[in-house]
């Protein structure tokens, strides 16, 4: 059974489920927005890497707008000022490491946090969604791999060096990661998502990153675990 036969049949022109999408809606069209901003600002302190970081953020430009789309089609207006609030603590924290040149905390934030979270929650919103806006999130998830990619080669190459930055970072960061996910919760649910399977998901993928970039599976354990205590 797939999860959406699990769930009653969804009305995507219901009150409660186009309330629901404007929140969800605004969340990604100004996460990708966000995920934009971030890989430009990492364009500038990885000289080395302009180039591709600026394709990597053109991408989620085009992200956003294929979002709006979605929004469009199901005639609601996403709820940007929501949205922007919802980011708050977690751009905080990127701005915040820009500030002070720490790389490879902004590369944890963006290109493995932020993306991991992305392909949760886009994986399990395929099944749910609608024909048109199912079409336009597999082809974004697809892009997302390649941005989680981008960040495992580079922290993988420089690990050592980077390694108690990346531990600080991700205690910082996975906190809010748990909030912004239990804030989001009842929406996800009214657009037939579940907060269990996208928590599995994210813990997967992030888990997975982190093996990838050096560390143990004890210390990737310690790591995911402290974070799901504040959950
Ligand atoms: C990186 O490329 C984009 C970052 C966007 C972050 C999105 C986070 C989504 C949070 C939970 C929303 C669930 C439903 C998503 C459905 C489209
Ligand atoms: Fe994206
Ligand atoms: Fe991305």
């Amino acid at each position: 059974m797939t999860q959406s036969q699990t769930d009653q049949a969804l009305d995507f022109s219901s009150d409660r489920y186009r309330s629901a999408y404007s929140r969800i809606n605004g969340i990604v069209i100004e996460g990708e927005q966000e995920a934009y901003n971030n890989f430009i600002c990492l364009s500038n302190l990885l000289p080395d890497d302009t180039e591709e970081l600026m394709r990597l953020g053109k991408m989620e430009r085009r992200h956003s707008k294929s979002f709006e789309a979605c929004g469009r089609n199901l005639d609601v207006i996403p709820d940007l000022g929501f949205a922007h609030q919802f980011f708050q603590a977690l751009r905080n924290q990127f701005q915040s490491a820009a500030s002070h040149q720490k790389i490879a905390t902004c590369l944890l934030i963006q290109a493995l946090v932020i993306e991991c979270f992305a392909i949760a929650a886009y994986n399990n919103y395929i099944p749910v969604a609608d024909a048109f806006a199912r079409k336009i999130t597999e082809s974004v998830v697809a892009d997302e791999y390649e941005h989680l990619n981008f960040g495992e080669i580079w922290l993988k190459a420089n690990f050592e060096a980077v390694k108690d930055e990346l531990e600080a970072a991700s205690q910082q960061i996975l906190p809010i990661i748990w909030q912004m996910l239990n804030q989001v919760e009842p929406d996800a649910k009214a657009i037939g998502m579940h907060k269990q399977f996208l928590i599995e998901e994210f813990l997967v993928r992030y888990g997975e990153a982190l093996k990838q970039i050096g560390f143990s599976t004890r210390e990737m354990l310690r790591l995911t675990s402290q974070g799901l205590k504040h959950n």
